[in-house]
């Protein structure tokens, strides 16, 4: 029996002059205001585009142990009025390609074992990775004078959308290489950087699917449906007030009068495809609030006729990227990208009452 309540979301099929979508071809407008809504009271707006971004190869070797892959450095360079760069690397699979990309964001967690590193390979897959913290560093920099800050002057930012834009900026590099499926790029990140991958994935169409593993508060959970023992705007906030926009802490206590939830992140993916991971035991990333978004978010792509395209899985276990986030992920790839059986089901509901 469930001890809490479900708030009603805000509805994501009324446009905000209170006409309601017709039709698919409406749903880019409504999109657009998803984004304008959620973007910079929540994350403080997204950092400026780059008036260019480029790679530059700074090296190359091969890998027996991991698939013989081959491992590539490259640094991205995004040209403002003087460059700001940061490293990107990236292992791909022998042969001519092009393949699919698997872009995660958390190369300062270290999380990505050998063994997941081969599986990635071994299915003809890239595996691209970025520091997220080279681009505003996961610590309070209450001067914003560190990283990308200074880079743009007068805006209000705060980290997971840094985090998010270099993702954009990976994406801006990815899209230019020849051994590069630029139709089948990933992204994927955990935890803080699932809040990071799901932000990116939601403002930038470029990226064909989306995917973010215990993203929790700020990422795929939900202000208004707080299971037990889960992460609140105060909690977060409280803690990682740099994470977000200025104005943001204003609707503690408040949180049914957003005027957004995080299922407007996850519809903003929609039609592209979108699969979030979630770990039953890791109650403080609120795996209960996850799948309300989901079901919420779910009701976009039933509507523009692509079900299919969003999942949701759940395993036992607590806060992790595990090996068995990873494979499901790959496998959700497989199935979207080159048409293989689906091994796991990506829509069951751990909550149904029997
Ligand atoms: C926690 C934070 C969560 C989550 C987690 C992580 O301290 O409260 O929102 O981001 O860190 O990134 O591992």
């Amino acid at each position: 029996m469930s001890t809490y309540t479900v708030r009603a979301l805000p509805d994501l099929f009324t446009f905000r002059d209170g006409a309601r979508i017709q039709r698919s071809g409406d749903w880019p407008r409504r999109r657009q205001e998803l984004l304008d809504a959620i973007v910079p009271l929540e994350y403080g707006g997204l950092p400026p585009k780059p008036h260019t971004t480029r790679g530059e190869e700074l090296h190359t070797s091969a890998v027996r142990r991991l698939e013989s892959a081959h491992y590539i450095t490259c640094r991205v360079v995004a040209e403002f009025d003087r460059p700001f760069s940061f490293l990107l690397y990236l292992l791909v699979p022998p042969g001519p390609g092009p393949f699919p990309v698997v872009l995660n964001g958390d190369a300062c967690w270290s999380y990505v074992t050998d063994e997941i590193t081969a599986e990635v390979l071994r299915r003809g897959n890239i595996l691209a990775q970025f520091n997220r913290v080279e681009i505003a560093a996961d610590v309070r920099d209450a001067d914003r004078s560190s990283g990308l800050y200074p880079f743009a002057a007068g805006t209000t930012f705060g980290a997971l959308a840094a985090w998010a834009w270099g993702y954009h900026r990976c994406i801006d590099v990815l899209t230019n290489l020849e051994f590069v499926n630029a139709a089948q790029i990933a992204v994927v990140g955990h935890s803080r950087g699932g809040k990071a991958s799901l932000l990116a994935g939601a403002t930038d169409e470029r990226i064909a699917l989306t995917s973010a593993n215990d993203s929790g508060c700020g990422g795929a959970g939900c202000y208004r449906f707080q299971g037990p023992n889960s992460e609140t705007l105060a909690d977060i906030v409280g803690r990682f007030p740099y994470w977000f926009g200025p104005s943001f802490g204003d609707y503690i206590g408040r949180e049914t009068e957003l005027p957004f939830d995080q299922h407007f992140l996850k519809a903003a993916v929609a039609p592209r495809l979108l699969l979030t991971t979630e770990a039953l035991g890791d109650l403080w990333a609120n795996p209960t609030g996850a799948w309300q978004t989901h079901e919420a978010a779910r009701e976009v792509y039933r509507f523009l006729g692509v079900e299919a395209r969003i999942g949701i899985w759940y395993r036992e276990g607590g806060h992790a990227h595990s090996q068995a986030d990873w494979e499901t992920l790959l496998d959700f790839m497989d199935w979207q990208f080159r048409g293989t059986q689906p091994i796991f089901q990506y829509d069951q509901n751990p909550f149904a009452e029997a």
